[in-house]
Parts: structure tokens; C-alpha cells; sequence
């Protein structure tokens, strides 16, 4: 059964349905492009450097990552952005996260402890409640 071709064909079609509408998401995030907020040169960097505490686990296409990188490019965050599509950053988030899920956000605070968030509503929600337009630095 696994090995019908008409199995493979199946998967094959799958696959190339799920590319396209992977690029259609690319192409629709691209030409919707959320604005980011403003803040003052001083509050920016301060959120910047809180940033440099997270990176973002993820695929290009996926659309639960798309919804976080919009919320990201909303608040005007830069985080860091690791592909697990590659082996090696997929290695390491099976390692520390115990699971190849995306989008997974690393929070490392200031004790140096590390949190793995999943779910990209939960990740949305602690991004703005960190990062609110009323900016303050990551509680961490
Ligand atoms: N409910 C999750 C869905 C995330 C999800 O399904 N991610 C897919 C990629 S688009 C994935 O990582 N699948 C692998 C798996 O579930 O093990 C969210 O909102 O973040």
C-alpha cells in the first residue's frame, strides 16, 4: 500500500500542493506587510538589546510562523530567525525542546534559564505583553 504508485503519486501531489500555497502565503505576507510601531531611539535599542535574548525557531512558509513574524514586525522586534528546515538547527531544537515543532520561541532571561514556547498564539501573546506599545525591557 505504502509503496503503490498511486501512493507516491498522492504524496507527490501533496507536497506540490503544499509548496504553492507556502509561496502564496510568502507573496500575500509580502505585499500585507504589517507597519511597525515607532518608538524613540533610546526605547528601540533597549527593546533591540531584550531581543537578543530570543530567536524564533521556524519554517519560511509555515503560516502559524508568518502570524509570528507579522506580530514580530508589528512591534517592531528583531529576533532572531533560525530555519529548521536545515538538520542542524531541527538537531537542536529536538535536543533542548525534545520536538521539531515550529514556530518555537527561545526565551533565555537574565539568570540564564531557557524556556521553549510553542504554539504561535501563546508566542504572539507573550510578545506583545513584553513588548507593548507602551515599550519596557523583557521581564525575561
Ligand atoms: N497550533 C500550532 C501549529 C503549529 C504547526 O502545526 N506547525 C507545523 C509546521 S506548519 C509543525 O511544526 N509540524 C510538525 C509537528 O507538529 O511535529 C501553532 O499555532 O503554532
Amino acid at each position: 500500500m505504502l509503496g503503490s504508485p498511486k501512493f507516491l503519486q498522492w504524496v507527490d501531489s501533496m507536497f506540490v500542493v503544499r509548496w504553492i500555497l507556502g509561496r502564496i502565503i510568502l507573496l500575500l505576507n509580502f505585499i500585507f506587510t504589517p507597519r511597525g510601531i515607532k518608538r524613540s531611539a533610546q526605547q528601540q535599542q533597549d527593546v533591540d538589546q531584550a531581543c537578543e535574548k530570543l530567536a524564533l525557531y521556524q519554517f519560511a512558509a509555515c503560516p502559524f510562523c508568518v502570524k509570528v513574524r507579522r506580530q514580530m514586525k508589528r512591534l517592531s522586534l528583531t529576533i532572531e530567525t533560525k530555519d529548521a528546515k536545515t538538520s542542524a538547527i531541527a538537531a537542536e531544537l529536538q535536543q533542548h525542546a525534545s520536538r521539531v515543532k515550529v514556530p518555537c520561541l527561545r526565551i533565555e532571561s537574565a539568570n540564564g534559564d531557557v524556556q521553549w514556547m510553542f504554539e504561535s498564539s501563546d508566542i504572539n501573546d507573550y510578545l506583545s505583553s513584553t513588548f507593548s506599545a507602551e515599550p519596557q525591557v523583557c521581564q525575561g
